[in-house]
């Protein structure tokens, strides 16, 4: 059965799906936006969980559990800093979402939830951010073999809403 690919507007938090993404920095630990409300709702288990990680390079991502959350892992990626386009952020952006698919995979995961990486505080473009999640998440989905029956991204603003049902109608 094909994957479902849809589009929401929620506080990621509240979703109770196998795995949340979290839009962390590389340190892993802790921050503003969604990682500061992830953070904040998942419990001090979670800092403490994510402390031994070491960190994590931009474009790649980590796994811990999701304790006070709905969600049962949170899968924790470093989107690029936007710094005009030039410096390889599109493909940073990228493997983003490819590592999450790859660890929610890995982890057995039914559904997985994406905020949209990169686009509050780096200030990554957000038309060309919804169009690299919609068009890579779709191929990669399409491509492997892995457990996923729902994948949602999960929009904090209507604008970004509006983008991505306008993107998904179109695949
Ligand atoms: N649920 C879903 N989406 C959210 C939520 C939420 N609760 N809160 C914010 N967003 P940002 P970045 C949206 O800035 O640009 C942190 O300090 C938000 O509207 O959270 O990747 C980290 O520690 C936007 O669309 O992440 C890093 O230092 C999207 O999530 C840095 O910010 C991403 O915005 C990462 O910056």
């Amino acid at each position: 059965m094909p994957t479902r690919l849809t589009a929401c507007q929620a506080d990621i938090t509240t979703l109770p799906v196998d795995a949340i993404v979290n839009a962390a920095n590389t340190t892993l630990l802790g921050g503003g936006g969604v990682d500061g409300a992830i953070h904040r709702a998942a419990g001090p288990e979670l800092l403490s969980a994510c402390r031994p990680l070491g960190g994590c390079a931009t474009g790649d991502a980590k796994l811990t559990p999701g304790f006070r959350l709905p969600a049962r892992h949170v899968i924790h990626t470093v989107g690029p800093i936007w710094h005009g386009g030039g410096q390889n952020e599109a493909a940073l952006l990228a493997a983003c979402y490819r590592r999450c698919l790859e660890i929610a995979t890995d982890a057995g995961c039914t559904s997985l939830a994406f905020p949209c990486i990169s686009t509050g505080v780096y200030r990554f473009p957000p038309e060309a951010a919804a169009a690299i999640a919609v068009q890579h998440v779709s191929e990669w989905l399409a491509h492997h073999n892995h457990p996923l029956q729902e994948v949602i991204f999960c929009c904090f603003s209507a604008e970004d809403l509006a983008r991505y049902h306008a993107l998904l109608a179109k695949i």
